[in-house]
């Protein structure tokens, strides 16, 4: 059985990892294909994003049968296979559950829109308020969250696209129908589950206007969210004893999170939280263009390191994942430092407490497209921010500089495998497009040089598996105030790390705060980005996006 807090996870967008049928599309034989690969670079669990049935208006977060899997990625024998093949490797997959909404095109929507009483209740159907939506909820993808339905004269409530209907969870046959499900995935031999927006679940009571905000404050980390999640434990994951879950937590809190993860309460092995990931939006706008707060990155990653250890709880540490841009681009350099800067943003993370998922591309260093025209980008999100920006009379320059930036395809466009057409992904038309730097960033090459950014993630993942300081140890942030410098210290036993990340692409100095008087601890440097990083630690000059982790013991 595998511990989760020595695991790494490697996540994987299957419509953009590896087609082996030549449609333009990825597909689970692909994947299949591929999972030498995936063991060289050591990962213990694969997450596949959703792969079920369904019209992909939302790459398949749009569910339309819960059972089945869309043809375009495989059949279930291709699964089986995948599972089977990924076990050999000591590798289990992870499977991503959405069961906040489902598609429209779910048979119980379609039930529900033929007047079914009883599926008109696994969704939340409401009457106009004086003629209007029920509430001024916005939809997380724009627009109003409520579509009306001139048949019943209600509106049906919708956080994301309007093709996305939230699912009752007050409505116990809904949560039965979704136990069902969770057991037949796990029948299938999945060993983790990803649980998307799922401190949505639970709505409120009343359902009232929002006068601040977009309404997220009356869905978020909802009422009776923990309730719901320990009864999902009960009645399905719960009952073995290797199946391990993470929740996709959406503007939550550490409070919740210790909940949601500590395991005394029984609901969830651990938690990805997105505030870290809100240091360039401009007054928490994200449709907006700004340089990351460093010092609000380091104090919420160190808030969260600290508050979530000491009430048991358990982070999952991410940069990156399918709805984000690339790191590099985003925090780091997509120019001369490529390397230095993408292996510091991984050793930053890697050497903290919590399990790291390493999104795919990220371990060689994949960077955003940088699509110039709109008709390259294909997220429904994306699409409706340019409707709605044009709408509002932005010039077309400065709605695609933000779309660059911040599109969720950024991370979407095909795996570059190597230096073929279309960077080996497919010998068809992909459904969306590679990014033209595949000629220098691919797997191929990356495998070839030592030094590649590849074997920087690979030797952090050993890491993470022989030294117990990394997976036990508490965390202690230091120089807090410096502008370029993001270190801390682990403590574990006898023992400490001193990590130590230059952020920017200039020469900054490091001086060892005096009151850590390390004098009687042997030093050795565990990781470092450049060949000849300095044995000594008390005061050195860091070089650009120099990253050097010291064991002390
Ligand atoms: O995402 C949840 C979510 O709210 C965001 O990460 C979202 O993409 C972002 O706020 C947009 O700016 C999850 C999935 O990861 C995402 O791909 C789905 O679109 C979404 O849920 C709906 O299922």
């Amino acid at each position: 059985m595998k511990d989760f807090k020595k695991s790494v996870v490697y996540q994987i967008y299957p419509k953009s990892f590896n087609d082996s049928n030549g449609d333009g599309f990825g597909d689970l034989k692909g994947i299949t294909k591929k999972l030498d690969y995936l063991k060289t670079l050591g990962v213990d669990y694969i997450w596949l994003t959703p792969f079920y049935i369904s019209p992909q208006k939302d790459n398949g977060y749009d569910v339309a049968d819960y059972y089945n899997i869309d043809p375009r990625f495989g059949t279930m024998e291709d699964f089986e296979e995948l599972v089977k093949e990924a076990n050999k490797r000591d590798i289990y997959i992870m499977l991503d559950m959405v069961f906040n909404h489902t598609s429209t095109e779910h048979e119980w929507f379609k039930k529900a829109m033929n007047g079914d009483e009883k599926y008109k209740n696994y969704y939340i159907f409401k009457k106009a308020k004086d003629g209007k939506a029920p509430t001024n909820w916005i939809s997380k993808f724009g627009g109003s969250a409520w579509e009306y339905v001139k048949e019943f004269d209600e509106y049906y409530l919708h956080l994301f696209d309007v093709t996305q209907a939230d699912l009752n969870w007050e409505n116990e046959e809904v949560r039965k129908e979704i136990f069902k499900i969770v057991d037949f995935w796990i029948k299938k031999g999945v060993k983790g589950l990803r649980l998307d927006v799922i401190n949505l679940i639970s709505k409120p009571d009343q359902y009232e206007d929002d006068n601040e905000g977009d309404g997220r404050k009356f869905y978020t980390d909802g009422p009776r969210i923990h309730r719901y999640l320990k009864e999902l434990n009960r009645e399905t994951f719960g009952k073995y004893e290797d199946i391990i879950t993470v929740g996709e937590m959406s503007s939550t809190t550490i409070d919740n999170c210790i909940k949601y993860s500590n395991p005394e309460e029984k609901e969830l092995s651990m938690v990805f939280n997105f505030h870290h990931l809100k240091v360039d939006y401009k007054n928490g706008d994200k449709w907006t263009l700004m340089d990351f707060d460093f010092k609000q990155l380091k104090e919420i990653f160190s808030k969260w390191q600290v508050e979530m250890h000491k009430g048991g709880g358990w982070n999952a540490l991410f940069w990156c994942n399918h709805d984000q841009p690339r790191i590099v681009s985003r925090f780091g350099d997509d120019g001369i430092y490529h390397k230095e800067s993408a292996k510091m943003l991984a050793t930053t993370i890697h050497m903290m407490q919590g399990t790291p998922y390493i999104y795919q591309g990220e371990e060689i260093g994949m960077m955003d497209p940088k699509f110039d025209s709109i008709h390259e980008y294909k997220d429904v999100e994306s699409l409706n921010i340019y409707k709605i920006k044009k709408s509002m009379g932005m010039a077309e320059k400065e709605i695609m500089n933000i779309i660059k930036r911040k599109s969720r395809d950024n991370s979407r466009t095909p795996m570059q495998w190597n230096c073929n057409e279309n960077a080996g992904f497919t010998k068809g038309v992909p459904w969306i497009n590679v990014a033209s730097n595949y000629e220098e960033i691919n797997v191929e090459m990356a495998l070839k040089d030592r030094n590649s950014i590849f074997y920087h993630y690979q030797k952090l993942i050993k890491l993470r598996k022989t030294f117990d300081i990394i997976v036990y140890g508490n965390y202690k942030l230091i120089l807090d105030d410096h502008k370029d410098i993001f270190a801390y210290i682990r403590n574990y036993k006898n023992e400490k790390l001193l990590v130590i990340n230059n952020f920017y692409g200039k020469t900054t100095r490091f001086e060892l705060p005096d009151q850590l008087d390390f004098d009687d601890y042997k030093s050795k440097i565990l990781i470092s980005n450049y060949n000849d990083s300095p044995k000594e630690f008390k005061n050195i000059l860091l070089r650009p996006y120099e990253s050097i982790v010291y064991h002390l013991e």
